[in-house]
Parts: structure tokens; sequence; C-alpha cells
């Protein structure tokens, strides 16, 4: 008898009840113990129907990821569900929480499905650089049709369980998995209802098979945004032989397709960045069993771009916010521009139409820091100077109620000195949000050196609460991810006065996988803000304080390194700036020089990682995994190539410890020098994850 999976009978109903937790991922225990309880309630003549369901918090939520990469161990999953369709009782599928992956794929392959209300059903495999493995590319299709199969298989989310009642997914919504799933099969069988099997059943997607336009239009959309990503395309082409080809065939492709991305580069990247976001919830130095603090009200200090993007995080996660203003007119404006974000949202179809309504009266927009006292948790989004910060925490410490976390969202201030300001650093922390703050995900909660264990906890909690990742750093200029773009930063910038041009470095960064190079986004942040600060330091930037002299601050200026037109957002390379930089180089008596793409590629990564090294020396980053979730959170590292520490050890630490040596001869750069860990681990041919696999056997 199974350990996971058991069989139980009501009447004629057999219910087969999967208990593997966490999330019933179908390890090959859950597998062969699905196959036998099914085998043994189709032999069992008083059993006359089947309910599939499962206990704790989810229905199956895939395939057991950890499993991947190892021996196959029998029964596959094709073979199992081969058994469930061909049973020649009906089969219920009952699904609560999350059917996913190979969990809608098992689903699929019952003869009918019923779902609880709150119940979400996907195929996110490419979000694991994979595409569904056990029909679901072939069944999905059949069972909703081809357009709304591509949306879910090749885009990856999931759907509720009213959308899945609307397309044919599920068969009803029912209020409790096992009563409902129960009763469910009992009405089948005093129907007498013919049992539907998927494979069997081409009727959705005829209208495909004679106009494929309406298969490739779906497509199109979905891979709008997938540049440099396999597994969605390869995704794209299993739907496509489900329109194309029998059944059977098209499993063939499907399976082909599946075994190819398992082991592609892409895939391994994309498993690890999903355990690397599930690690980053484990807080080093916190002891087991520290309960986050209640929050029930939340308090954003600021309604400007970043307060009001934090608000609105919060609200539509259904939690109240007050938020305050210093002034009428900026709460008025704020509160306006929330308003209208979440009309234009609603307007795209991305929210319900009465969603906006319902989030603002989740915020109540007030004048005054003394309305802080029922907030227990308040965040700061206030000017970026630690003077201002310091006054505000200071009045907070007068007026926020006892015991509620206090958080700065600073993006690169000193938390401790800021926590000094109150009696009470132990709830001190910071919230690093990135902006615009209701999109990003990435979260940095920046440890102060007394800040509590469980306020902490509080934070990455919340934080995981309003749907974003959570990063724990450490007290740091700029933390891990600023401090790391700084470095690149600079090499940009000497690139310039070597010979390269913004829009070279630029298309190599883009080339790479990120979302925009430093210059493009040197333009979206303003100019003026780094020249000021440079007035302010005494330092100088000679071609960025050419730029800005000329009236050039980025995009708000239609002009930075680059030209914008129309009001577009594009960046157009500028023959004006080419010029300016070929005057500035001659005033300083520079000689230009032809830079490679490679060196240019190597000069932008290299000195970040060796950034993170420094990093993980001084513990600011417990793990280089987390590290790799800065990234790939905050600032769109490319999922594909796993984050930064990640990427760094598939190219080698020895030949970025060598590489980077040079250049600190060449560019006359003692920080390009490689970090004492990355010369330790380069020398002793290790990699950073090497570091993570040591700390986990102690
Ligand atoms: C697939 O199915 C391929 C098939 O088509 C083909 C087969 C032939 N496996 O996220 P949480 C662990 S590909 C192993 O914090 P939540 C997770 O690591 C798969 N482990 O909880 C964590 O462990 P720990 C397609 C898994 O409530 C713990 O469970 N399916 C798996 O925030 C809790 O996870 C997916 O891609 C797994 N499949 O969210 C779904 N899933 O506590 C992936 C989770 O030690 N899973 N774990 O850190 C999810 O999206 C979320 O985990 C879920 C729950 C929404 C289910």
């Amino acid at each position: 008898m199974s350990e996971v999976v058991k069989l139980e009978r009501q009447d004629e109903v057999g219910i087969v009840m999967v208990d593997s937790p966490p999330v019933n991922a179908l390890s090959a225990a859950v597998r062969g113990g699905i196959l036998e309880c099914v085998k043994q309630a189709v032999a069992d003549p008083a059993i006359k129907a089947i309910v599939l369901t499962c206990a704790g918090r989810t229905f199956i939520a895939g395939a057991d990821i950890t499993e991947f990469g190892k021996p196959p161990k029998p029964p596959g999953l094709n073979e199992v569900l081969v058994e469930m369709e061909n049973s020649p009782k009906p089969i219920v599928a009952a699904i609560h929480g999350t059917a996913l992956g190979g969990g809608l794929e098992v689903a699929l392959a019952c003869h009918f499905r019923v779902a609880t209300k709150e119940a979400k059903l996907g195929l996110p495999e490419v979000k694991l650089g994979l595409l569904p493995g056990a029909g679901g590319t072939q069944r999905l299709p059949r069972a909703v049709g081809p357009e709304l199969a591509v949306k879910m298989i090749v885009g990856g989310d999931p759907i509720g369980a009213a959308e899945a009642l609307k397309n044919g997914l599920i068969e009803e919504i029912v209020e409790d998995r096992v009563a409902g799933g129960a009763a469910f099969a009992r009405k089948v069988l005093a129907e007498k209802r013919a049992l539907r099997r998927l494979r069997d059943d081409d009727s959705k997607i005829a209208a495909a098979k004679a106009d494929r336009s309406i298969f490739t239009n779906a497509v199109a959309a979905m891979t709008k945004k997938s540049r440099g990503l396999e597994a969605p395309f390869a995704a794209a082409d299993a739907v496509g032989a489900a329109i194309d080809l029998p059944f059977d065939e098209g499993l063939k492709k499907e399976r082909e397709g599946f075994l190819k991305l398992l082991v592609s580069d892409q895939s391994k990247a994309q498993r690890y960045a999903f355990f690397a976001e599930r690690e980053a919830n484990k807080i080093a130095g916190v002891p087991d069993g520290t309960k986050p603090r209640p929050v029930n009200r939340v308090a954003v200090l600021g309604a400007g771009t970043m307060g009001g993007g934090i608000a609105m995080s919060f609200a539509n996660a259904g939690i109240p916010v007050t938020l305050i203003e210093t002034a009428e007119e900026q709460l008025k404006r704020g509160m306006g521009i929330m308003q209208k974000n979440w009309e234009a949202t609603a307007a795209r179809g991305g929210i319900p139409a009465d969603a906006p309504a319902k989030r603002m009266a989740l915020i109540n927009g007030v004048v005054g820091i003394e309305n802080v006292g029922d907030a227990d948790l308040v965040i700061e989004a206030v000017f970026e100077t630690m003077a201002v910060k310091k006054e505000v925490f200071a009045k907070l410490d007068q007026y926020a109620k006892p015991g509620a976390v206090l958080a700065s969202n600073t993006s690169y201030l000193n938390i401790d000195e800021i926590a000094k300001e109150t009696k009470r650093p132990q709830d001190v922390l910071g919230m690093h949000f990135f902006s615009p703050a209701n999109v990003m995900k990435l979260c940095e909660i920046v440890r102060a050196a007394k800040t509590a264990p469980d306020a902490l906890v509080t934070a990455v909690s919340i934080a995981r609460k309003i749907a974003k990742v959570p990063a724990v750093v450490g007290v740091c200029d700029g933390f891990v991810g600023n401090r790391m773009l700084a470095q690149r930063g600079k090499q940009a910038e000497k690139l310039l006065f070597e010979g390269a041009l913004p829009q070279q470095v630029d298309a190599v960064v883009t080339k790479f996988g990120m979302p925009m190079g430093p210059f493009a986004m040197g333009d979206l942040a303003g100019l003026d803000i780094g020249w000021r600060s440079r007035k302010d330091r005494g330092i100088k930037s000679e071609i960025a304080d050419a730029l800005c002299e000329a009236g050039r601050f980025g995009q708000k200026t239609g002009k930075g390194y680059y030209k914008y037109e129309g009001g577009s957002r594009a960046p157009l390379p500028d023959p004006e700036v080419e010029k300016l930089i070929d005057e500035t180089l001659l005033r300083l008596g520079r000689k230009k020089r032809v830079v490679s793409d490679d060196e240019i590629l190597e000069r932008m990564m290299y000195p970040m990682i060796n950034e993170g090294a420094r990093i993980l020396e001084e513990g600011i980053a417990a793990r280089p995994s987390d590290i790799d979730v800065v990234w790939l959170y905050g600032y769109g590292w490319p999922i594909y190539r796993g984050g930064p520490m990640y990427w760094a050890d598939t190219v080698g630490l020895k030949h970025i410890a060598d590489r980077l040596s040079v250049y600190a001869k060449e560019t006359n750069d003692p920080r390009l020098e490689p970090a004492p860990l990355l010369k330790k681990l380069a020398d002793e041919g290790k990699t950073f994850a090497s570091l993570a696999a040591a700390s986990k056997a102690a």
C-alpha cells in the first residue's frame, strides 16, 4: 500500500487521496501510488466511479522538480495517465488550491473535473524553461480550444475556477472538494454520462484545423515578450502538433520537445531561479519558529512615485493603507495618479472594472505624520537624504504604536543610522522597493544591526503577501542591487572615454538579455539627479556633465544619451551626442580606440560579479542565490541566465578572475582586481554554487 496515496470507499465511489506535502508534487512515490490505487479501484466491483483528489493545501502542483536531471524512476507519468484515461469507470478530478503542470495534466486525463472556487489551473512549465510533458499540450487544446490553450501553455499563467468553468476545463465549481467530487461522480453514474476522453475529442480544435491562423495569431500575441527564450516557442510547436497531427503522434512530438528542453541550459537556469526564489524566504540567523507580527493596516509616508506604487501594491493585495503626505495638494496628486493607473489597467482588461474603486476605497489619504498611530507597519518613501529620513524616524518614534515595524524605502542610506533616531531600533529595517513599485517584484529587506528577528520575518512575510519577491540583505551603500549596478555604471562611463558609443554599450547589454542598457536606463531615470549629486560632492564626470550642461537630462527633456522623438520612449542614437563625446575626448587629450563587443560584455558583467563576491564576503547577502534573486526580480536579469552569480559559474570563475586582473591593469583600476573570495574560488577551481552547498551541509 502506498504511503502517499490512499484509496477509500464511500459507497460506490472510490476516493483516491494524494497526501504528499508540501504541494503533492508527482514524485515517483506519488505516481506509483496513483497508478496502484486507480488499478485497485477499477478492479473493485463495489466501486463504480473514482474521485482523484488531494489532502493539504493544494491539488498536485506539478512534477517533482527536484527529480529533474536525475535518472528517471518508473512509472512514467504518461503511463499512469494512459491507465487513468482508459479506465472503464468514470474518474473525476476534484481540485483545490493549484492544479499546475503535471497536476493539471493528471486532471486532464480524468474524464471529468470539478474545482473549488478559489482553485487555479495552469500549465506553467514555460516558466521553468520546459513545456508540458505529459499530454498537456495535446489535451488542453481539446478541452478549451487552441486560443486559450496557447495563452495558458505559451504564457504560463494559470486561470481561475470561474474562467475554467466558462471554457469547459471544469464541469462544476464545488464547495468541498471531496463531498463535491463524490456528489458529481454520483451524478455521472445516475445520468449514465458517457466518459469524456479528451484524446478522442477533436471538436474544439476543428476550427483551427480548418483555419490555422486562429492558432498562429494566438502564438504571435503570446510570444511578443519571449525574446531570447526557447521554451515558449517549443511549447507553441507542441500545441501546433495537437492541431496538425493525430493525438498519439502529437504526444510523441510533445515528448521530444520536453526531453530536449529538460537538458537545455535555459531550463537548468530557470529551475535554479525557481529554487533560488524559495531559498530567499529562508532567513539566515533567525531562530526557528519565529512568527511574523500581525499586519492589518499599513501606513505609507509619501504619495510620490515610490510611495504611491507601494500603497498600490498593498491595496492590490486587499490590505488597507493610510497614505500620508505633508500637504493636501501632493496628496491629491498622488491619489489621482493611483486612480488613473488602476483605471488604465482596468481598461486594458488587466483587472475587473470595479477593481479601481474597490482598491481606492482601501486607501485612506491623510495629511500629517501623526496619523500613523493605527498602522502595524509603516513604510517611509520620503525624500532620499539622511537628514530628512532622520527627522521622519524621530517623529515615527513619537507617533507609531508600540510594536509597529518601521521601514525605510531608502535605496542606499545607512539604516543603522536611521534606527538610532528612535528608541526602538529593534523595530526598524529597510524595505527597498523598485520602481515602478506596483510592478517590480523585488523587495530588498534590509536587516540593520539591531533589527529584531520577528520584525525581519514580518517584513519578509508581508512582502510575499503583496506578491513581491523578498531578499534579505545587510546594510551597506546601495545594498546588493545598486551596489553592484554602480560598478557597471563606472565601467559604462569609462568605455565612452575609450571610444565606445552609448548605443554600442547598450546593444551589447540588451543582446545579453537585459531589458535596457546603462545609458538608456540613465535617460529613463533622469541624468540631472546624478549631476546634482556630483556637484554636491565636488565630483566630475566630463561626458555626463557636458550632456547635462547642454540641457540633456534624459527622456524627460526628449534628449539625453539618446534623442526621443514625438514623445516616444524609444531611444534613438543622436549624432549630436557622438559629437559631444568626441569634443570632450579631444579637450581631455584622450585617444579613441575600437572597443570590441566582447570587451564591453566582460566589463559590464565581471565587475558586478566581483562586487557580488565582496558582498558575500562581507555577509551583506547570505547566499549567492540571494544576489541572483535581486537581479532577476529587481533589474530584469534574463531568467534563462539564472542570475549574475549563477551565470558566473557557467562562464568559469577562473576566466572571470583572470580577465578582471587584465582590466585592472589596463585601466589602472585596483577595484577591478579579483575580490579575495573570487580569487580563492577561482584558484581552487570552485564555483559560487559550491558555497551554498557547503553552507547547507554545515
Ligand atoms: C511539470 O509539471 C512537468 C510536467 O509537465 C511533465 C512531467 C513529465 N516540485 O512556492 P512555495 C516546493 S513542471 C518540487 O514556497 P507557495 C518548494 O520548493 C512543474 N518541489 O509555496 C517549497 O519547498 P521549501 C510545474 C516543489 O504556497 C515548497 O514546495 N509546476 C514544487 O507559495 C513550497 O513552495 C510548477 O511549476 C515542485 N513542483 O506556492 C509549480 N513546487 O519549502 C511550481 C513547490 O523546501 N510551484 N515545491 O522551500 C509553485 O508555483 C508554487 O510552489 C505553488 C505553491 C503555487 C504550488
